[in-house]
């Protein structure tokens, strides 16, 4: 934060100068350059859950690119590697994926888990549950909580269970099907002590469906906010925000 502090000083310490010199021109450019910095801050959301829950088939579906493309994140195969590689999200360059193991992994146990994967790194997480909810990700949402991060719960392969109830249940009804798997999540993690979790259910091979737009589109909201905390961080006292004067008003 101090060094925070001290750019944002510097960046009005230039707008201060133009200003005294009449030179409003360069005072918004100015301006301009530091509104250009702050969209540049880089968003980083890490992709987790257990091995083979779907996580690089979610990244690649999000960016529109297909499993089988050379640029896609692996998928399908046994976990082996623990490199963690982060692919940009297709519309803002700054907001990163992080396709990071398989929880419960043997190199990644349960509890050593987000230390290993480095938590402090990512603003927020999406966690990744297919089938019946887990043990895992109620643990791991525990901890994300813990540690005062948020995070959203993302129901995969839905296409799977919609296809299945389908073929079993003589009285089928989408609404109720979605609604019957969105419940069992959502009472997992109240029942784990997570408060107002946010639930989505996807399926990456049928993106447009169930709650993917609206994953889509909550996500875009957090770049405003992410953006936001941050101006409120740079704006707040203990100096005057306006330029670098040594006022403290
Ligand atoms: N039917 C279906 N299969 C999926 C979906 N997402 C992933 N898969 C399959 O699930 C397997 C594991 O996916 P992967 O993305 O490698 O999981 P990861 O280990 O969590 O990264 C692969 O065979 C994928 O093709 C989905 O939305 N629907
Ligand atoms: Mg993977």
């Amino acid at each position: 934060v101090t060094s925070l502090f001290e750019n944002v000083r510097k960046e009005f310490a230039g707008v201060k100068e133009a200003l005294e010199n009449n030179d409003q021109a360069a005072a918004a450019a100015k301006i301009q350059q530091y509104l250009e910095k702050q969209d540049k801050i880089p968003l980083n959301i890490g992709i987790t859950g257990e091995s083979g829950a779907g996580k690089s088939t979610f990244i690649n579906a999000f960016r529109g690119v297909d499993n089988r493309d050379e640029q896609a994140a692996p998928t399908g195969t046994v976990e082996t590697t623990m490199e963690i590689t982060q692919y940009p999200h297709p519309n803002y360059p700054n907001v990163l994926f992080w396709d990071l193991p398989g929880i419960g992994t043997t190199n990644f146990p349960a509890d050593k888990y987000l230390e290993r994967v480095e938590f402090q790194k990512f603003d927020f997480f999406i966690i990744i549950s297919e089938t019946r909810f887990r043990e895992n990700d109620v643990k791991l949402a525990q901890e994300i909580q813990k540690m005062e991060k948020k995070f959203y719960f993302v129901r995969s392969k839905l296409d799977n269970d919609v296809r299945a109830a389908e073929k079993s249940q003589r009285d089928f009804s989408l609404e109720r099907s979605l609604e019957k798997i969105k419940k069992n999540c959502i009472e997992g993690l109240e029942k784990g002590g997570i408060e107002s979790p946010k639930v989505f259910l996807v399926s990456s091979f049928e993106l447009h469906l169930y709650d993917f737009p609206w994953l889509q589109k909550t996500l875009e909201g957090e770049l405003p906010a992410h953006k936001r905390d941050l101006t409120v961080l740079v704006t707040a006292p203990p100096f005057c925000a306006c330029c670098a004067c040594t006022d403290r008003t």
